[in-house]
C-alpha cells in the first residue's frame, strides 16, 4: 500500500513538472517571438467580410530601446554584486532588453550604479517606438536587479503627442507620485492611472517580474467592442518606462563605495503583448514600402485604407467609416458614380435622406450631381448612356444657356435657328431683346 502511495505521488510530481515545462515553453515562445498568436482572416469561407485581426505578438521583440543611461556607455564603470565587476561599452546595452535569449543565457540591460548618481530625483528612461499604433494587452518587465522602489509606465499615440500615464509602481505612491495607493478604477474615469505598492518590495533580489494589463479591472472592458474610450486607452505607438527610485536596504547613507555600486537597475526582458492596430480591417501588418524608419502599416481589406485602416478607400465612402465588430465587418461601400468619378466623400445629410451617403467628387465627361448622374450645366445628352455635349446656346439670342434633353435652346422672341443664333423669318434686328417683327 505504501509503495502504491509513493508511486502515485511520484507520478503526480512528474505530471506537474511536465505541465510546468509546457507552460514555460508556451510562455517563452509568446514573449520571445515577434510572430505567434493567430491572426483572423478578413473574409470567411463563403467570402463574406468579417472582423479580422493581425496576430498577437510581442511588439517589442528585437526593437531598439532608447535608454537615457547604460553602464559603461561612455567609460568603464564598476558594479558590485557580491564581488565587483567591470561594465564597459557593449557589456549590457539596451538591445538586450528585447533580444532573443534562452533561460540559461539571459542577457540584460543595466544602468550605472548609485555611485554614478542615478538615484532619485534623477531617473532613467527606457523608450520603445513601435513604429505604428498597436492595441496593447500587457507590458512586462523582467528584472535582474530588485524591482525599483518607484517606477512608472507611460504611453503615447503619436510622435508629438503627450505621454499618458498607464501605471505607477511605488512603495511611496503618495510622496513620490502624489497618488493614493490603490487598485480600484472608478466608473467615472476608466482611464485613470493607478499607483500600487504591491510590487515594490526589495525581495526578490533578482528575477522579479512586473506585468501591467491594460484592461484589468477597467470598467467597460467586457464590452470593449463598443467602448471607444477603452479602445483609445489600449492604443499606443510608443511606450516609456521611467525608473524613478532604486530599492535599497538603507545602507547607502554611509556612502561606502562598494555599497553604492551594488545599487543599479538591471532588466533582462521588456515585452509588449498586443496586436498591430487595424480596426478590424486587416489580418496582417507589413513594413511600409520605401520607409526609411521601417515603420509598419496594416494590409487593409474591406475597402479601407490608411496605416491603421482608419478610413475608406477614395471611391468607398457610401457609408461612414466604422471599426469592425464581432457581429459586423462594417466594410466600406462603393459609391455609385456611374463610372464618371474615382472619389467620393461621405455626405451625412444625403445619407440621412436617402440611405446612401456617397457624394461623388470631380465628375468626369461633363457630368455632375451626387452620383455624376446628369450633365453639368449648359450640357445635354439624348439618353442616360450618351455622352454629354455642350448646348452652345447663343449668348445674345437665348433666354439662358441651358438646353433641353434634345439640345434645344430657349430662344428670345422672334429668334430661331441653331442655338437661337438668328432671327426667325419675317423678323429682323437680332439683339439683346430678340428680334422685331
Ligand atoms: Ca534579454
Amino acid at each position: 500500500m505504501l509503495t502504491l502511495i509513493k508511486l502515485w505521488s511520484e507520478f503526480q510530481r512528474v505530471v506537474k513538472r511536465v505541465i510546468m515545462k509546457l507552460f514555460l515553453l508556451v510562455l517563452g515562445t509568446m514573449t520571445l517571438c515577434r510572430a505567434n498568436g493567430n491572426s483572423i482572416p478578413c473574409y470567411d469561407d463563403l467570402s463574406r467580410p468579417q472582423r479580422c485581426v493581425p496576430e498577437f505578438e510581442n511588439a517589442a521583440f528585437n526593437l531598439s530601446v532608447e535608454a537615457t543611461n547604460t553602464c559603461g556607455e561612455y567609460r568603464d564603470t564598476q558594479y558590485c554584486s557580491g564581488q565587483c565587476y567591470n561594465c564597459q561599452s557593449g557589456s549590457h546595452p539596451a538591445r538586450y532588453l528585447t533580444d532573443f535569449h534562452s533561460e540559461e543565457g539571459m542577457t540584460r540591460w543595466q544602468s550605472e550604479t548609485m555611485y554614478e548618481d542615478i538615484q532619485y530625483p534623477n531617473s532613467v528612461n527606457l523608450t520603445i517606438h513601435l513604429g505604428k499604433s498597436f492595441e496593447i494587452t500587457y507590458i512586462r518587465l523582467q528584472f535582474y536587479s530588485p524591482r525599483p522602489e518607484s517606477f512608472a509606465i507611460f504611453k503615447r499615440t503619436c510622435q508629438d503627442c503627450p505621454w499618458i500615464p498607464y501605471q505607477y509602481y511605488s512603495g511611496s505612491c503618495d510622496s513620490t507620485y502624489n497618488l493614493p495607493d490603490s487598485e480600484y478604477v472608478s466608473y467615472n474615469d476608466p482611464t485613470m492611472a493607478l499607483c500600487t505598492s504591491r510590487f515594490s518590495d526589495l525581495s526578490p533580489l533578482t528575477g522579479g517580474t512586473i506585468a501591467f494589463s491594460t484592461l484589468q479591472n477597467r470598467p467597460g472592458a467586457w464590452s470593449f467592442d463598443n467602448n471607444a474610450v477603452l479602445q483609445d486607452w489600449v492604443t499606443a505607438t510608443d511606450i516609456l518606462v521611467m525608473l524613478t527610485r532604486l530599492n535599497t536596504f538603507g545602507d547607502e547613507v554611509f556612502e561606502e563605495r562598494k555599497v553604492l555600486r551594488s545599487y543599479f537597475y538591471a532588466i533582462t526582458d521588456f515585452s509588449i503583448g498586443g496586436r498591430c492596430k487595424c480596426n478590424g480591417h486587416a489580418s496582417q501588418c507589413v513594413e511600409a514600402p520605401n520607409d526609411p524608419y521601417n515603420r509598419l502599416v496594416c494590409q487593409c481589406e474591406h475597402n479601407t485604407a490608411g496605416p491603421d485602416c482608419g478610413e475608406c478607400l477614395p471611391l468607398y465612402n457610401d457609408r461612414k467609416w466604422t471599426r469592425a465588430t464581432a457581429g459586423n465587418a462594417n466594410e466600406c461601400m462603393r459609391c455609385n458614380c456611374n463610372s464618371h468619378a474615382d472619389r467620393c466623400f461621405f455626405d451625412e445629410e444625403l445619407y440621412n435622406r436617402t440611405g446612401s451617403g456617397g457624394h461623388c467628387m470631380e465628375c468626369r465627361n461633363d457630368t455632375s450631381g451626387v452620383s455624376c448622374e446628369h450633365c453639368r450645366d449648359n450640357y445635354f445628352r439624348t439618353s442616360p448612356d450618351a455622352r454629354c455635349q455642350p448646348c452652345n446656346c447663343d449668348q445674345t439670342g437665348s433666354l439662358n444657356q441651358q438646353c433641353d434633353s434634345s439640345g434645344r435652346c430657349q430662344c428670345k422672341v422672334g429668334v430661331g435657328g441653331e442655338g437661337c443664333n438668328q432671327c426667325l423669318p419675317n423678323y429682323y434686328d437680332f439683339g439683346e431683346d430678340g428680334c422685331r417683327p
